[in-house]
């Protein structure tokens, strides 16, 4: 038994003072039992067999429904080390308040001991945590989106690990009845301390608030450790992609939550011989394998995807992946138990009742599912999970795509002139926002690299850190920069592009270019597809259409460059004189352009 480990549980349950404490083994029996409390506290409805096999649904409180930005804070030694970008929190005030709000808070419950290994248990690439929680479903979940169990204990041995303590902050008096959803609605902290890697989350049991695997560690604690040890932690799917003639190449990409990451990464192509297969539809780490390529291993075992709009017409591997052995989250519910979410059919079943419990029909003038609505299953049930997916040593990468939700001035794809100025492209990322986060949707907001959420540090420093890496690196060995956008608009604010399969076309010119067979033309924000070399055979687009997709709006990158001087500014003097040359070097092509015009 690690002894920090014993030693940090003890005082745990003296903090929080649950009822018992019960050390998780990993096993199904163990999330057979989950399951139980789950259904018998109420939370959890179990789904017929005959439909979703070993599969629960449930419902959370309304008040704890997406992650919480406004309430998570990097914990740094200073502000300055969290930046510009982070809450931050003084960490010896920040751990006094939590010590005040842990005392007490497992109240008649169970505190679980999670060990659990982010990447296949025992690579070299693959950390350990030890998630401590109150939260049979966050037990049941973190069964599915990770390694768990006795089997990542006998690796740590008396090894470091990274501390995670959740609670959802609603201890029980004696003889009150548990809420359906326990949580806190009034109170919610989900605090990263870097130095220490340490995570304490209070208030919440949804999502990446709770299960601390994901975002927490696997993002921002890691986002740290990769500066420090010369990696990458990296909020992207991975993809292998294959042509007809049986040439594979990995791609990476990163797009904000609910941008189409797990469509992307599940994609079918329309174009005829092409093959998308899956490595990982959320995070990424990369690190440089002895040959000088980058090297990418998926940490998580699971898929925690956005269910509203996924059907077997944009997304019929999910489809597939949901069929057994999955936990739904704030969908819609059918009258023979089970789920349905907006766009799942063309047309709803009858009589569903949604997922405030109450009864739905088209006519209700809401959605029938939370637009956060979530499906959790194992990504070893995904009929296109690539055979490499579990490599210890992980996948080359060939190419990094960037890409966001942007109606207008994006072009569909656009490829980085050099590893520095794809660097720029990523650090300039911006994105209509979606309901992933509590707060407004459909604000454009920059999100470097898709990452504001979930950078554990200055996101000057790590801006610098992706231009160091490359610096350090084989030029010609790098994987090439991509900024894609599937969202543009036209005038009417209808979609250009038909996105979903068709995607398949802007990833074949990706691994074209790789390849070396497809011509580009320099424009001045980049290299787009030369007449002709994007396949768009057999596709039902207007000509118009494609010009459009295509333009390089010049003058709405002008007009963009004050609002990314604003957004730099922000960053402040951290920020790279890298990405300040790129910036003026944009700024001249544009004028050059302009005066040309
Ligand atoms: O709730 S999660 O953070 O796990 C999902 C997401 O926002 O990407
Ligand atoms: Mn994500």
């Amino acid at each position: 038994m690690n002894q920090k480990l014993e030693a940090w549980v003890k005082e745990t349950a003296a903090l929080c003072q649950p009822d018992g404490v019960v050390w998780c083994d990993g096993s199904d029996a163990e999330y057979q039992e989950m399951l139980r409390l789950l259904v018998h506290s109420g939370t959890a409805i179990r789904m017929p067999e005959s439909r979703r096999p070993n599969s629960i649904f449930v419902r959370s409180d309304p008040a704890d429904v997406a992650r919480v930005e406004e309430f998570t804070f990097i914990c740094s030694a200073t502000r300055d080390e969290a930046g510009p970008t982070n809450n931050w929190a003084d960490p010896d005030e920040m751990r006094a308040n939590l010590a005040g709000l842990f005392s007490g808070c497992m109240k008649g419950r169970t505190m679980f001991v999670i060990p659990y290994s982010m990447g296949p248990i025992g690579s070299p690439i693959a950390k350990i945590g030890v998630e401590l929680t109150d939260s049979p479903y966050v037990v049941a979940s973190m069964h599915v989106m990770a390694r768990v169990g006795v089997k990542v204990l006998e690796v740590l041995g008396q090894g470091e690990f990274v501390r995670g303590l959740h609670s959802v902050g609603a201890p029980l008096a004696d003889n009150s009845p548990d809420s359906p959803w326990p949580c806190n609605a009034r109170t919610k902290y989900i605090c990263h301390f870097p130095d220490t890697r340490e995570i304490m989350s209070y208030g919440s049991g949804y999502g990446g608030n709770a299960l601390l695997g994901k975002k927490c560690h696997a993002l921002r604690i890691a986002s740290v450790q990769a500066r420090d040890e010369g990696w990458l932690a990296e909020h992207m799917l991975i993809l292998k992609l294959t042509n007809p003639e049986g040439k594979a190449a990995f791609v990476a990409a990163a797009f904000p939550s609910a941008c189409g990451k797990t469509n992307l990464a599940m994609l079918t192509p329309t174009l005829p011989g092409w093959k998308v297969e899956t490595v990982g539809d959320d995070i990424a780490w990369m690190k440089f394998g002895a040959d000088g390529r980058l090297y990418a291993i998926n940490p998580e075992a699971g898929f925690f995807g956005v269910a509203p709009g996924t059907s077997l017409k944009s997304n019929p591997n999910a489809m597939r992946t949901i069929e057994k052995n999955a936990i739904f989250t704030n969908c819609a519910m059918t009258t023979d138990g089970d789920v349905w979410w907006e766009e799942m059919t063309d047309a709803p079943p009858a009589k569903l009742t949604d997922w405030l419990r109450r009864p739905w029909s088209p006519a209700s003038g809401r959605k029938s599912s939370h637009p956060n609505a979530r499906f959790c299953v194992p990504a070893a049930q995904c009929p296109v999970i690539a055979k490499e997916w579990m490599d210890p040593a992980g996948v080359p990468i060939s190419a990094i795509l960037f890409g966001g939700r942007r109606a207008t001035v994006m072009p569909l794809v656009n490829e980085a002139l050099s590893w520095q100025h794809g660097t720029f492209l990523g650090s300039i990322m911006s994105s209509e926002t979606t309901a992933a986060a509590a707060g407004a949707v459909g604000a454009l907001r920059f999100d470097p690299f898709a990452m504001l959420p979930f950078c554990g540090y200055h996101m000057g420093d790590y801006f610098a850190h992706w231009l160091k890496v490359g610096a350090g690196a084989d030029a010609a060995k790098l994987p090439r920069i991509f900024y894609v956008n599937w969202f543009r608009k036209d005038a009417a604010g209808k979609f250009l592009w038909p996105g979903y399969g068709e995607n398949s076309r802007v990833l074949k010119w990706v691994f074209e270019r790789v390849m070396g067979t497809a011509q580009a033309v320099e424009t001045p924000i980049g290299r787009l597809p030369e007449a002709g070399s994007l396949d768009v055979s057999g596709l039902g687009v207007a000509p118009g259409a494609m010009d459009e997709l295509l333009r390089v709006d010049i003058e709405g990158w002008t007009t963009q460059l004050a609002a990314i001087q604003k957004h730099y500014d922000k960053i402040g003097p951290r920020l790279p004189q890298g990405l300040r040359d790129e910036f003026k070097a944009l700024e001249q092509r544009l004028q050059g352009a302009g005066a040309r015009a």
